[in-house]
């Protein structure tokens, strides 16, 4: 198997034997224009059906994915690229190192604290421009009726799944993917295409990130965690400070005596997978806006907001409702943290 870094890009090279030699050629020389703009990418050719589609279909029938009906809808889609998206037949899978310091921020006079994938530029819009530009680049090599399409998160794909099968890393018992590299705190984006290709895939496959290992199952502040592999999104803080959850999701929320106002952390800070040197400098790279760690005044908070643009996606009426959460909590008015149900 060859593998070699070479600058900041993971370069790879592993493919399978019986590929035409013209799909191979064209596959390397897109990947090799992807690597340009991303440290780590990996091409796949007609994915087969994904062996975890399974898994998704009890976790949506458990209704773990709580409010989250966008999950729910048409799950079959998620299955295969060509159910998803008839037609594609190639999928180039990147991982965008997140930017953020996961330092505290004072908001109206009190510490709290955002995931950082949410600080800094928005991680979708990243993935489209510097696809935009993969894409103007490669355009020769593409067949002439193709119509690439750029899917940053919101895809119908298993996401993490594909990743694993382009030998880009393995899901850890987080339920995250984890590259030997660059740790977890990365987002993943691709860009799908009509063209086959052949796969050219990362160098990842058996790396087994986890072992006897249960840091983050233990970490977690909430008990998100039924078991390895699998969470429940309504006991996730990440869900029940970005998502829209019921009521009683809301009642955790508060008394969970947490001071995240906008996703969480904690599963992978715990990680020992995201200690690595290597993966600290390569997130170094990504441009840090917003430097502000201090909100003192409504119209500070919108500003703050518009320059952490993925908090976007939260009302300013939310935000401000979590600040006041956080405050009580932290002087003592709301207490009581509910017991895990089994
Ligand atoms: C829905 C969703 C959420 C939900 C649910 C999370 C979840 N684990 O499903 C909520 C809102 C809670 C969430 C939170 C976060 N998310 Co999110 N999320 C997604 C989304 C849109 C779909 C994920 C999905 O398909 N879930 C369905 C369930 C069934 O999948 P699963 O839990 O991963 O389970 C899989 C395996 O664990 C396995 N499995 C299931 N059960 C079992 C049991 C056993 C025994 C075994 C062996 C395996 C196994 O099969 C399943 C299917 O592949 C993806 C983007 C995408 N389109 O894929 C981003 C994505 C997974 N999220 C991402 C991120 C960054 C986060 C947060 C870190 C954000 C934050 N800091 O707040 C947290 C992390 C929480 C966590 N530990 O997962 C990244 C992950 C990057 C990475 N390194 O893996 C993704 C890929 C987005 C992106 N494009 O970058 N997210
Ligand atoms: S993101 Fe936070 S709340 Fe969600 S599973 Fe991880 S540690 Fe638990
Ligand atoms: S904290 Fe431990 S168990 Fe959890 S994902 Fe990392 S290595 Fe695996």
């Amino acid at each position: 198997m060859k593998n070699k870094l070479d600058g900041d890009n993971l370069l790879t090279g592993e493919q399978a034997p019986d590929e035409p030699e013209e799909d191979l050629s064209r596959a390397r020389r897109i990947l090799g224009e992807t690597l340009v703009e991303f440290p780590c990418a990996a091409v796949l050719s007609d994915p087969p059906d994904r062996p975890d589609f399974p898994r998704l279909l009890e976790w949506l029938e458990r209704g773990d994915h709580g409010r989250m009906d966008w999950m729910k809808r048409r799950p079959e889609r998620r299955r295969s690229l060509g159910e998803g998206y008839p037609g594609y037949r190639s999928v180039v899978i990147a991982l965008l190192p997140v930017a953020g310091k996961g330092e505290p921020v004072h908001v109206f006079g009190t510490s709290v604290r955002i995931a950082r994938y949410a600080e800094g530029p928005d991680y979708h819009q990243v993935f489209l421009e510097r696809f935009r530009r993969v894409i103007e680049r490669i355009r020769p090599l593409l067949d002439s009726g193709d119509r690439p399409l750029v899917k940053p998160d919101h895809g119908a794909l298993l996401e993490k799944s594909l990743a694993m099968e382009a030998g880009l890393g393995t899901l850890g018992k987080n339920t995250l993917l984890i590259n030997p590299l660059l740790g977890s705190h990365f987002t993943i984006g691709s860009l799908l295409l009509k063209t086959p290709l052949a796969s050219v895939k990362g160098p990842f496959s058996g790396f087994s990130p986890c072992g006897n290992c249960t840091r983050c199952l233990d970490a977690c502040p909430t008990n998100a965690f039924r078991g390895p592999y699998r969470l429940d999104a309504r006991r996730c803080l990440s869900y029940l400070t970005i998502e829209e959850p019921e009521d009683d999701e809301r009642a955790l929320r508060r008394t969970s005596g947490e001071d995240w106002l906008f996703g969480c952390d904690v599963c992978q800070d715990t990680c020992p997978h995201n200690g690595s040197r290597s993966r600290r400098e390569m997130s170094g790279r990504e441009p840090f806006l917003s430097e502000k760690r201090v909100v003192n005044h409504p119209e500070d908070l919108i500003e703050w907001v518009r320059t952490n643009p993925s908090m976007g996606r939260v009302s300013l009426d939310t935000l401000r409702e979590r600040v006041q959460e956080i405050t009580s909590v932290k002087s003592g008015r709301i207490s009581g943290f509910p017991k895990r149900r089994d």
